[in-house]
């Protein structure tokens, strides 16, 4: 990265952290930092275009495109083994610097919105500012409310939270103003106005997910004022506990972003590329976090615990754990919550869930199970030879630290995930509108011109041994 040091003096997302100025406008926080990064990036591009960053193999396409480098994120990234930086911090480090709640020990969600959008730790003063404009933006439509009392009970929480998202798309200021004829150069505030207004009613949208799907309540409800966005959200959902709170606090900062690359960002910021609004983009990366893959193993970890306390009980031995273990590989599944397509170490949002747990749960009884699973499964899956990574992802223990505050609707734990995605895949959405990125379209190929292609390959290298 020699040439971008060379191009600027103060990279955004470089590793250490500027206060942020005193201003609590988020918008022209924001807007202070464009000039220097469209420069930036427009100097990149014109004399640097012809850098290689990684070659594409016919392995990399079977492969789903492990270790090619072809996505720009500078909200945040993943270090195989770290874990994952916002704006260049650490899990542990993000969560010391960040603004804490009111109650409790864990930063803000609003503070890391502001951070992953300007690359400034704020003040507690400008996150409450924030928690204001938000508490401003967040009320629901009538036809919102309406869809969301009358789709099917029995339908997933996760398609609920995607059609809601979508139809909100009747209010998208971006497609007023791209109607309207507005410069490519602007499009950059009306997707940071839509983001914000879906962030705003996230707390409203997912409570009201909960209350038409959980216990039939089709009452209108609003946001308290004198509340962060996480409070609201808890009293909203029914809970009342200041630990539980924090632990949301906690759940929505550590699930916010992981790089570009994932499929729930990766989704959003493909879409985005075609111009669509940002509602169309979150609710397509919504659609994408609803895979067992992703984002529903924080749903399917808890149903294979369930599954494994109804055969062995709920104070397992170790030797029962490891059989049942084995069963479900070779029943062929996979065992949700470990491995991931990049780390490989155990994941830093695993391991501060598990201090969390460690201080307020140490003697809950599927704590004590997700935590020997912690020491068997590695070595069982590292005994297949084919798994890249034995080690807990974040899903693998975010289930059992809700199931002890009370809130045990598996079904509904994506959505908690998607509202903490918001915050990540949002702000690196308004930054590919303010980088100007164009419409993504990579090239595929067929079969047949795959096999045309190789046996041109092996035919000159016949050549070439011929000739040798
Ligand atoms: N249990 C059993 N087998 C596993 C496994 C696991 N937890 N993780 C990987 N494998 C298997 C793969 O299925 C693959 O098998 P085949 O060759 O037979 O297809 C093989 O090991 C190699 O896969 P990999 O390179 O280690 O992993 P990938 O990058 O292909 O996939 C992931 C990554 C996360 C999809 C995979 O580890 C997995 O399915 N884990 C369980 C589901 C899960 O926890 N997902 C959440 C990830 C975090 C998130 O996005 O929220």
């Amino acid at each position: 990265m020699w040439f971008c040091r060379a191009l600027t003096k103060v990279p955004l997302n470089q590793s250490f952290v500027r206060l942020a100025s005193s201003g609590t406008d988020l918008k022209l926080a924001l807007e202070s930092k464009i000039d220097a990064e469209r420069k930036k990036v427009a100097e990149i591009r014109k004399n640097y275009k012809d850098i290689v960053l990684s070659q594409t193999t016919i392995g990399n396409m079977y492969g789903g495109m492990r270790s090619v480098v072809a996505l720009l994120c500078d909200t945040s990234n993943v270090d195989p083994n770290k874990g994952i930086r916002y704006r260049g911090l650490h899990t542990e480090e993000f969560l010391k610097q960040l603004p804490k709640g009111d109650c409790g020990e864990q930063p803000l969600p609003e503070g890391v919105f502001w951070f992953l959008l300007t690359g400034d730790i704020p003040t507690k003063e400008q996150c409450k500012a924030l928690t204001q404009d938000w508490y401003k933006r967040s009320p629901l439509p009538d036809y919102a409310e309406n869809l969301l009392n009358n789709l099917p009970q029995s339908l997933h929480p996760m398609a609920k939270l995607s059609c809601v998202i979508t139809a909100l798309h009747n209010d998208s200021s971006f497609v007023k103003a791209y109607n309207s004829g507005v410069k490519k150069t602007e499009y950059w505030k009306y997707y940071y106005e839509d983001s914000m207004n879906i962030i705003a009613k996230l707390p409203l949208i997912g409570s009201k997910i909960y209350a038409t799907t959980f216990c039939g309540d089709k009452s209108k409800k609003v946001m308290n004022p004198e509340l962060d966005w996480t409070a609201n959200f808890v009293k909203l959902i029914g809970f009342e506990d200041e630990t539980f709170t924090d632990l949301m606090r906690l759940y929505f900062v550590i699930h916010a972003d992981h790089a570009t690359g994932n499929v729930s960002s990766h989704t959003t910021h493909l879409v985005g590329s075609a111009l669509s609004d940002p509602y169309l983009c979150f609710a397509a990366g919504m659609n994408g976090l609803a895979g067992p893959l992703h984002g529903l193993a924080n749903q399917e970890v808890l149903k294979w615990l369930g599954d494994m306390k109804k055969e062995i009980g709920d104070t397992p031995t170790d030797d029962k754990i490891k059989e049942f273990v084995q069963k479900t590989l070779k029943s062929g599944q996979v065992i949700p919550g470990f491995g991931h397509a990049v780390l490989r170490v155990t994941d830093p949002r695993y391991t501060c869930q598990r201090e969390f747990a460690l201080k307020y749960l140490p003697d809950d009884k599927d704590f004590k199970i997700v935590s020997k699973l912690f020491e068997i499964v590695p070595p069982i899956l590292k005994a297949t030879g084919k798994v890249s990574n034995p080690y807990p992802n974040v899903d693998a223990h975010s289930g059992v630290l809700l199931q002890h505050f009370g809130l045990t609707e598996t079904s509904f734990y994506t959505v908690l995930f998607g509202i903490s995605r918001a915050l990540g895949v949002l702000a690196s959405l308004t930054w590919h509108r303010i980088l100007l990125m164009p419409i993504e379209r990579p090239k595929s190929i067929s079969t047949y011109d795959l096999l045309k292609l190789i046996d041109k390959k092996k035919t000159s290298e016949a050549k070439s041994d011929c000739k040798k």
